[in-house]
């Protein structure tokens, strides 16, 4: 299907235009972390490169790496290039430990933010003539915030439903006769399986046309059946919250890969395991360098997400690059309806919890469209075999603790102790029985 309307002229720039725009801002990013960030300061003199060192977009791979440890190390603001005054909104995602990965916004920030979602809900269709139900959740993700803000850029009316509550959303979406949802994947397989609960046929008793799903990722299959069940056309959108929340990339209705907003994040693929630069079409970790931020400008950050990048003109007119569907991941995060966990976070619940043995294993698996987590936990003490009472509150304890301190609802299940499987190389901690 051919696209008709492109929300900025940016996003057909020819070559040239884009490789001049990303150097002048790489050059201003690389003097603003230098000059604002110690972080930075030190990380550059470590390896001996200056700012003033970036004569070519190949220079760009002189520049370090940022990993999620840097935001750890420097815990909360630390990676912040503008005083505190400055900043009118924060987020935050999962961190590697107990504590979130906080990220902030300037004014230029969110402009700059609306502006990136308003270009992929353009690509996917969506119009001012919509209403789109945000059914990402409101708070510090930033899904729902993000997609919000862009949505009523272009326009459209938003009905800001937040995630759950499901008979809610299918009701919202009946009444106020929503057209476009915006939602992770795997919670629009499991509304649409609520609305048939309810009688409602979701492709002829409601008035959806768009499917703008992200936060996660998704096969083909998925995507065709979302497609069918809801009567919709969807597209998927990619981002995370250390480069900005959604709005890196989206699909336009060509559905040939996400095009990234490559004139505000400059990508690069690399081996994951040598950190060399990879050309195009092949498929490594996504490193993204934001070259436009004021509030929280990061270089070369490890997305650990593994895609490729490919240049070859799309049909809807667009010129920017595009990134194919995520494979996978290089570190172990897991993603469960859209909550980012670590397993070392699991891990640290756990450990803190008396009574408990350091043996555990976590089980992913799909239970209809929704991610279920299972935790099974060694128990330290035999003792606590023999009161049915002690049992129950030890399990319900770390099961309160992983939901206040990870937001995740996992069954917990006590086992005797030495009944886990004991590794010899590396512990296989999680069993992931999903597809994606
Ligand atoms: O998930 C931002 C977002 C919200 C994007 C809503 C799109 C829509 P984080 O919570 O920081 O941010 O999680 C980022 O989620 O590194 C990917 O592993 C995964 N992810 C996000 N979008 C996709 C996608 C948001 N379309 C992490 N396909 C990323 C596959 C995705 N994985």
């Amino acid at each position: 299907m051919a696209q008709d309307r492109i929300w900025s002229k940016e996003e057909s720039f020819n070559r040239e235009q884009f490789q001049t725009v990303q150097l002048e801002r790489l050059k201003k990013t690389a003097e603003r972390v230098y000059n604002n960030v110690p972080h930075y300061k030190k990380k550059f003199d470590e390896i001996g490169v200056l700012p003033e060192d970036i004569k070519s977009l190949e220079d760009l791979s002189k520049l370090p790496f940022t990993v999620k440890a840097d935001f750890r190390d420097t815990y909360p603001c630390g990676l912040f290039s503008v005083p505190r005054k400055e900043l009118v909104r924060f987020h935050a995602s999962s961190g590697t430990t107990g504590k979130p990965t906080v990220v902030g916004y300037t004014k230029h920030d969110m402009a700059m933010w609306r502006e990136m979602i308003a270009r992929l809900v353009t690509m996917a269709g969506v119009t001012e003539e919509d209403t789109a139900q945000i059914s990402f959740g409101y708070g510090l993700f930033t899904g729902a915030f993000g997609l919000h803000q862009g949505l009523e850029e272009v326009g459209a009316a938003v009905i800001p439903m937040s995630s759950g509550n499901t008979k809610k959303q299918i009701m919202m979406m009946q009444d106020m006769e929503t057209t476009a949802l915006i939602s992770t994947p795997s919670y629009a397989l499991h509304m649409a399986e609520v609305a048939k609960e309810m009688g409602v046929d979701p492709a002829k008793d409601l008035h959806l046309k768009y499917g703008l799903f992200g936060g996660e990722g998704s096969t083909e299959a998925m995507r065709n059946e979302l497609n069918e069940v809801w009567g919709i056309f969807s597209t998927e959108n990619y981002g995370m919250s250390e480069l900005i929340g959604p709005g890196v990339a989206g699909e336009c209705q060509a559905l040939r890969g996400m095009h990234i907003n490559e004139d505000h994040f400059l990508p690069e693929i690399i081996n994951p395991e040598t950190g060399a630069v990879l050309g195009e079409g092949e498929i490594g970790e996504l490193v993204i360098t934001t070259i436009s931020k004021e509030g929280l400008p990061i270089i070369r950050y490890r997305t650990k997400d593994i895609t490729s990048l490919h240049y070859d003109q799309c049909d809807c007119g667009r010129t920017t690059v595009r990134m194919s569907k995520i494979q996978g991941r290089s570190d172990d995060m897991l993603i469960l309806g859209g909550v980012n966990v670590f397993p070392s976070q699991i891990e640290e619940v756990l450990i803190s919890t008396q009574g408990i043995g350091p043996h555990y294993q976590i089980k992913v698996f799909k239970k209809g469209y929704l991610d279920k987590i299972e935790v099974d936990v060694e128990l330290a003490d035999a003792d606590f075999l023999e009161s049915f009472g002690k049992l129950e509150s030890l399990n319900a304890a770390i099961k309160s603790k992983l939901k206040t301190v990870l937001g995740i609802d996992a069954k917990v299940n006590l086992v005797q102790p030495r009944t886990l499987e004991r590794f010899e190389g590396k512990a296989k901690r999680v069993i992931d029985m999903r597809e994606v």
